[in-house]
């Protein structure tokens, strides 16, 4: 494959595809400097007293680590004075971030979630960050959160960065799926996978297991038989992971595939799920959709759902097709 830059992939797509302009290119440009930053940031870990908490809290009530707010500082300040981006939305703001009046604006709203998975930090496991690019829609001059209510249809790019054994970033324009692995003697993001795509089929299945009790009648079915193993109905054996980290369970699918699961439960019948739609599963649905797979929230296609909150929780079924899809037909046949 050829070694080329993400910068020079990115060039490449809007001369000979036209399916980015410069706002947008700069925008993805951006945002890989600040998740090669994050990453830095992550990689020094105790030693640069980034561990543990912040002492505050989210809007989602939730304890803030000090390497989520700085995080979510690295990814306002690397962008907002860019020119590309009308506002930005994250998992740590209430409310949208306006662009300063000192700077340009541009077309583009920017969601995200800065430090996915933030709890396994301390425990040094993979994390990531997951990011979503909307239009802010025409004549909007101050984007507020109504701005942003968009269905995941409406998205131009998304990606996410993972922080593993290797820092990742995988993107789609909306025309398949590419991979850059952070190189980190150049400091470039070097592409590493062009089109990814999910077998239809797999043997390999995440989900909280520990919820079991709390799951409704269609997921209970389903990951009875997935246990049941060869003497059951499946007829094969199948295996489990839980990273508990989104951005690691969805990269081992869009690697060798899989089902992630984070369903609906009844712990608290007040949410609709634990995951958040606008900058957890919309750009996590969109990209596998680009590598061929499916993602619904057990009833409807994930990227359809018109969002009525910014902060909104969604159940998350996604992965190789037809698992999703078997799922998704037992919602169908047994929540009437
Ligand atoms: P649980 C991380 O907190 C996260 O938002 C996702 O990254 C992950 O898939 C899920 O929650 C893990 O949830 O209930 O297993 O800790």
């Amino acid at each position: 494959m050829r070694r080329i830059t993400l910068m020079q992939y990115l060039i490449e797509q809007q001369r000979k595809q036209q399916w980015i302009n410069s706002d947008l290119r700069l925008l993805v440009e951006v945002v890989s400097r600040a998740c090669k930053a994050i990453s830095i940031a992550i990689g020094k870990g105790a030693l640069a007293g980034v561990l543990g908490g912040a002492g505050s809290e989210n809007v989602q009530g939730e304890a803030q680590k000090k390497l989520d707010v700085i995080s979510n500082e690295i990814l306002l300040e690397a962008n907002e004075w860019g020119g590309h981006l009308a506002a930005m939305a994250s998992e740590e703001m209430d409310h949208p971030h306006q662009i300063p009046h000192r700077f340009p604006r541009g077309e583009f709203l920017l969601l995200f979630d800065p430090l996915d998975g933030s709890s396994n930090i301390d425990v040094n496991i993979s994390v990531g960050t997951i990011f979503s690019v909307l239009r802010c829609p025409e004549g909007v001059a101050e984007p507020d959160e109504q701005a942003f209510l968009q269905p995941g249809t409406q998205q131009v790019c998304a990606g996410y960065a993972v922080y593993g054994p290797s820092t990742l970033l995988v993107l789609t324009l909306g025309h398949g799926v590419v991979c850059f692995t952070l190189d980190r003697e150049t400091g470039s993001f070097v592409l590493t996978q062009e089109a990814l795509q999910i077998p239809e089929n797999t043997r390999e299945f995440a989900i909280n297991a520990s919820n079991m009790r709390f799951w409704e009648a269609p997921v209970r079915r389903y990951i009875d038989e997935l246990l049941a193993g060869k003497s059951g109905p499946r007829g094969q054996d199948f295996n489990m992971r839980w990273v508990a980290s989104m951005v690691a369970d969805v990269h081992r699918i869009m690697t060798r595939g899989g089902i992630f699961m984070y369903p609906r439960d009844t712990k608290d019948p007040t949410k609709a799920g634990k995951l958040r739609l606008m900058y957890e599963a919309n750009p996590m649905a969109f990209i596998v959709e680009q590598a061929g797979g499916a993602a619904t929230n057990g009833r409807q296609r994930i990227l359809e759902i018109q969002p009525e909150g910014l902060h909104q929780r969604v159940a998350v079924i996604l992965g190789s097709k037809n698992e999703v899809e078997r799922v998704t037909r037992y919602h169908r046949e047994m929540m009437l």
